[in-house]
């Protein structure tokens, strides 16, 4: 066990769930191994077959299974099973039904094939989750339309803050060679409903749209089809320069338009179903339609042009350049609130849950809800930047639950969530897998790969829903076990948000790896990228004051939302220092002041990690060996560098305030400057 199966390991079944072997049921019909199928036969519907009997073989480990599964496309349902499409019709792709029917078959019913490979999926999850001797009545509709990986991934096989080793894609080799690998990637995004990849970095290569790349990505596109994912590509907007010889980028240019729609139709004609592009433009250096006094709406509708009905421009709202005296978290909003209704049809926005950048915790994003007129998409990362890399445990399961809840105060009723917003748009995940055995770095960070996956198809689950069936699946099915690591898995996030940036504060990460701790970095070339314009901790207090006294960032919000995050007093202080710049005197709702809280909450942090080793080391005749080493070795360090945050921070900011440790706080062991100096150009994901 080495994580490579993920949580398609189908471990048996035991005793009473033995169902699917019961020889009561005697059917006749074109059958093959307990299941019959009642559909054309396509490659997606061969492979739903094959991936059941795999399931089925494993789960119940029986010799002579009896025809106990009922694969049909709705279309081919008559009498009086045509009531079981009910439900589908009309549905969006990939909708599916799973039933107990009257003489005990279960029936996996679908429009499309792909459906009915979901549904393949759905059935062996639940059976390996739930009791399999339930009478199932399951109607599965996918709550967003796009459902999309975004790897960082460069041609070299780099990735940008990639912890899980090399890209997985194998550029060199392609398109002649297909690594197996590649069907097992297919294979695991399909279970969880992902329907869609970037496979390269946002900072794009212009290389990945010459004809040699076009012709490499078309190898990927005919290897992902059946498991129903669309490729797309970043791409780099100055690419008619680099690539066409073009001595512009203009998107008003004819010349520019015409070469990106014979650049799009060359893709097109390689790949049928290329899902489009995705543009990171007049963003940290990358070009954009800005360099030629345009909007992002007009570089964004000239693309869209050229890709036509075929498929979507995602254009991303990450952008920012702020000065000492803006606000950061301010410039998405205001540059793209006043574009609302003048993206074309085919083109959605895409936007980080938060405004400011994957941090631990920030309050969902002011352009949610913001503007009607506009397909939004929910960008997420998996690869936990900001919280420790792949070697620190933090199921985001509750971050994107956080989020996807999140009232926008907008719409009819002032009730419109985050996950309201992008019904016509999707979800984007920056993914952490790699070439690591484990895909992810670490055994626990596939928990995050797997619930982006879950939330997308179903964003109404429960964090700790997904968690459970995560686990079952992925280690064990003993209750005990269960409810020991979801419970880990449901409080880790929080550590590291107490242990890295507690009480609202954010980007107190280190230059360059954004891994360790660097609140005193003050020295960067733009202000927006130190830890200290963030904090703005001195002798009079700490915190950004966004209120109408400040930044006003607060005033992007609706009414509603802004006057809760308005009080210091009763507002919710996981967002306190995010809204507000307070004396270190400052009475929390603990009673404690603000100085004595932060403390309280590091040392809660650290706490949490020392409880987590021994929550695991509990659940060690559960797991097998060495995944079992693997995990207990990553929450050592954890809990070592928990501390090494904590220390490092209470240093800083007690240098700043001028303060005593509070009462009973242990003193950190070293003096600040030994903190600072501390330098580590080796990490992983160095820029
Ligand atoms: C930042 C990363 C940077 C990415 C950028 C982005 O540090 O490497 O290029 O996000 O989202 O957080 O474009």
């Amino acid at each position: 066990e080495d994580g490579y199966d993920l949580w398609l390991r189908y471990q048996p079944l035991s005793g009473a769930s033995q169902s699917l072997c019961d020889p009561a049921v005697d059917l006749s019909g074109p059958v093959a191994q307990g299941v019959q199928l009642q559909a054309q036969r396509s490659a997606t519907v061969d492979i739903a077959v094959a991936e059941l009997h795999r399931g089925l073989a494993s789960l119940f480990r029986c010799e002579s299974q009896k025809p106990t599964i009922l694969l049909a496309r709705t279309d081919q349902l008559s009498g009086k099973e045509a009531q079981f499409s009910e439900g589908l019709r009309g549905q969006m792709a990939g909708s599916y039904r799973l039933a107990t029917m009257a003489d005990g078959r279960i029936l996996i019913a679908a429009n499309d094939d792909i459906g009915l490979l979901y549904g393949s999926f759905g059935l062996l999850r639940h059976l390996q989750t739930d009791s399999a001797n339930q009478k199932l009545d399951q109607l599965a509709i996918p709550a967003l339309p796009l459902r999309l990986l975004n790897h960082w991934d460069n041609p070299d096989r780099g990735v940008e803050r990639g912890y899980s080793g090399e890209s997985i894609f194998d550029w060199w080799h392609l398109p002649d060679h297909l690594d197996p690998r590649m069907i097992d990637y297919a294979r695991a995004n399909a279970s969880i409903g992902i329907n869609g990849t970037v496979v390269n970095n946002v900072n794009a290569s212009p290389i990945m749209l010459t004809p040699r790349y076009i012709a490499k990505l078309q190898r990927l596109a005919d290897a992902f089809r059946p498991y129903g994912i669309r490729v797309y590509l970043s791409v780099r907007f100055s690419s008619p320069r680099e690539l066409g010889g073009l001595d512009s980028a203009d998107p008003l240019d004819p010349k520019v338009a015409a070469w990106w729609k014979s650049k799009a139709d060359e893709i097109y004609a390689a790949i049928p179903d290329f899902g489009g592009f995705l543009v990171k433009a007049n963003s940290e250096g990358q070009p954009g339609p800005q360099d030629y006094g345009r909007t992002h709406a007009d570089g964004a509708n000239m693309l869209a042009t050229a890709i036509g009905d075929r498929g979507t421009v995602i254009w991303r709202a990450f952008v920012y350049q702020s000065s000492a005296e803006t606000d950061r978290v301010k410039l998405a909003y205001e540059e793209f609130k006043p574009l609302d209704g003048k993206f074309a049809d085919n083109v959605i926005l895409q936007v980080k849950n938060g405004p400011l950048d994957f941090q631990p915790r920030e309050p969902f994003h002011p352009l949610f809800g913001a503007m009607p007129h506009t397909r939004m998409m929910l960008e997420v990362q998996q690869t936990k930047e900001y919280l420790g890399f792949a070697t620190h445990l933090a199921y985001l399961g509750t971050m994107w639950t956080e989020v996807l809840d999140a009232n926008t105060g907008h719409g009819k009723n002032g009730h419109l969530t985050v996950a309201d917003t992008i019904v016509s748009g999707g979800m984007a995940g920056v993914s952490n897998i790699g070439s690591d055995r484990n895909w992810s770095g670490s055994h626990f960070d596939q928990a995050n790969w797997y619930a982006f996956g879950r939330l997308a198809w179903d964003t109404s689950l429960s964090a700790d829903a997904i968690a459970r069936e995560w686990a079952a699946q992925t280690f064990s099915r003993n209750p005990q076990f269960l409810n020991v690591t979801v419970k880990m898995m449901h409080d880790s996030r929080q550590a590291v948000v107490d242990y890295m940036t507690p009480l609202g504060l954010a980007h107190q990460m280190a230059t360059g790896h954004h891994y360790g701790p660097g609140p005193w970095v003050n020295d960067l070339e733009r202000p927006e990228w130190n830890p200290a314009y963030y904090n703005r901790a001195d002798k009079s207090g700490i915190g950004f004051d966004r209120t109408k006294n400040g930044s006003d960032a607060l005033g992007q919000y609706a009414p509603s939302v802004a006057s809760g995050w308005s009080d210091p007093h009763t507002m919710d202080e996981d967002y306190l220092l995010w809204f507000q710049h307070l004396p270190w005197n400052f009475r929390t709702q603990s009673g404690r002041t603000v100085w004595e809280e932060l403390v309280a909450r590091y040392d809660r942090g650290v706490a949490k990690t020392h409880e987590m080793q021994r929550e695991w080391a509990a659940l060690a005749p559960y797991v097998d060996a060495q995944r079992y080493q693997d995990v207990a070795d990553d929450l050592k360090v954890q809990a070592r560098e928990a501390q090494w945050w904590r220390d490092a921070s209470v240093s800083y900011f007690a240098s700043r305030c001028e303060c005593d440790l509070p009462a009973g706080a242990t003193a950190p062991p070293h003096d600040l400057q030994w903190y600072e100096a501390l330098n580590f150009p080796d990490a992983p994901g160095h820029k």
